[in-house]
């Protein structure tokens, strides 16, 4: 398995729509091992394809780990939403290509889901609280939607400039970090 790098915001990259995954190969099934193994790493509980450079229909989530430290890895191919429920729900999202910056979305709170498997065969589940709103965190990705669109443009712009300042902390850090 290897790392992959996840692009960060603003990576044209990230606004672009996504093709959809035409057959389950080895190069898929390769590709969904790379991001879940990204996506612990991170760490994170959701990835998806454009962020590691990838504009194809796919994205990973593992919502589970702090209950009882049991994984449960979903890996979403072409998925869809086919129902949402009226009622809403607000949630604080953060993103790994906006790294340490969150703010509060209101996004449906339930949401069913219909996508291929790893296995070729079509799924169909509901998911609420936190695996809804990454679901359709992850699935935005697909469409070139970042969580920072769903905001007015003043915290958009804000969030934007934080980011900029933290890439510059960042390469001040690895910069100081060379010289010893
Ligand atoms: O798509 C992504 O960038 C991943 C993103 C998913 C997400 C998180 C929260 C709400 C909606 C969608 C993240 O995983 S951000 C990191 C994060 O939330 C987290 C990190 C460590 C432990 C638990 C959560
Ligand atoms: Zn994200």
């Amino acid at each position: 398995m290897t790392l992959k790098t996840i692009l960060l915001h603003p990576d044209p990259r990230l606004k672009k729509t996504c093709d959809p995954v035409a057959t389950i190969d080895d190069e898929i099934r390769q590709l969904a091992d790379d991001m879940l193994e990204t996506m612990y790493d991170a760490p994170g509980v959701g990835l998806a394809g454009p962020q590691v450079g990838v504009l194809k229909r796919i994205f990973v989530m593992d919502c589970a780990k702090d209950k009882l430290g049991i994984p449960e890895p979903m890996v979403m191919v072409n998925p869809e939403i086919s129902w949402v429920s009226e009622e809403k729900n607000v949630h604080e999202e953060g993103c790994l290509s906006l790294p340490e910056q969150y703010a509060d979305v209101t996004r449906p709170k339930e949401v069913r889901m219909r996508w291929l498997g790893l296995d070729g065969q079509m799924h169909e589940e509901q998911f609420d609280s936190l695996w809804a709103t990454c679901a359709q965190h992850e699935l935005d990705h697909l469409n070139g939607t970042l969580f920072i669109d769903h905001l007015g443009p003043l915290k958009r712009q804000m969030i934007t400039r934080k980011l900029e300042k933290w890439k510059r902390e960042k390469a001040r850090e690895a910069k100081s970090s060379s010289w010893v």
